[in-house]
């Protein structure tokens, strides 16, 4: 008898955004995306940016699911901004890739697990706004990242979750405290996604498209375990469920 296959994941990597251009040209993924993949069942695959439209069409038509992971802001032309002086070190490059990717998922129904940065791409994919600068476009904002020097590079905070919503089903309560490093947000939620998680100041922690397969982008980084009290990996498994037809 032989093993199941795995259900293979497709990871966007990012180009290096560091150093000079012989580095520049290489493409990334982190241990921890790929390990959380792993664990789950999966066999993750990087996709990478350079791909031209053929082979975007036949990477998608082979993976059993697409994750975007976490990074810098996106750059204004992809959020339709002329210009914006709080945006952090965004790249072209991987803006096209991340968006190619999230509008292939939402088109085919491919199941989507959108990490940090990832679910800012898939709201902007979908049509939805950001907020480009958390600290000066909502008041009262909590703290969501912090900057270095204040020790370890994770805020923690707690996240509310709407009943009903796939993230409130696969954590198994209402609420969670999670890790934060991000510097954007959901805004407006793209067609057909809704809001399924905030922090207290109001701060859109996910969304979710409730027609497809599996579509969930996460403000926090479930692939890192940096709160012991929250288990993430059922995120994971969930999405590996689905990728594998379940
Ligand atoms: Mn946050």
């Amino acid at each position: 008898m032989t093993a199941a296959r795995k259900p293979l994941i497709g990871i966007v990597a990012h180009p290096n955004q560091e150093g000079p251009e012989e580095v520049n040209s290489r493409y990334l993924g982190r241990k921890d995306d790929v390990g959380a993949i792993l664990r789950a069942g999966g066999l993750p695959v990087m996709l990478v940016p350079v791909y031209d439209e053929e082979s975007w069409a036949e990477a998608f038509a082979r993976v059993d699911g697409i994750m975007l992971t976490g990074g810098w802001d996106m750059g204004p032309e992809a959020m339709g901004l002329v210009s914006h002086l709080k945006i952090e070190n965004p790249n072209a490059l991987r803006d096209q890739a991340d968006l190619t990717a999230a509008r292939m998922a939402l088109a085919l129904n491919k199941p989507l697990l959108a990490i940090c940065r990832g679910a800012q791409v898939l709201n902007v994919a979908a049509g939805g706004t950001l907020v480009v600068d958390i600290p000066s476009e909502v008041p009262g904002a909590l703290k969501h990242r912090r900057v270095p020097g204040e020790g370890d590079v994770f805020q923690n905070h707690a996240v509310t979750l709407a009943e009903g919503s796939l993230i409130a089903d696969i954590m198994g309560s209402l609420e969670i405290l999670s890790n934060s490093f991000h510097h954007q947000a959901v805004k407006e939620p793209g067609l057909g996604l809704r809001v399924s998680a905030r922090t207290a100041d109001g701060v859109i922690e996910a969304i979710e498209h409730p027609q497809m397969r599996f579509c969930l982008g996460l403000q926090w980084h479930p692939e890192e375990h940096s709160v012991p009290q929250t288990n993430m990996q059922p995120i994971f498994e969930r999405f590996l469920q689905a990728a594998s037809g379940g």
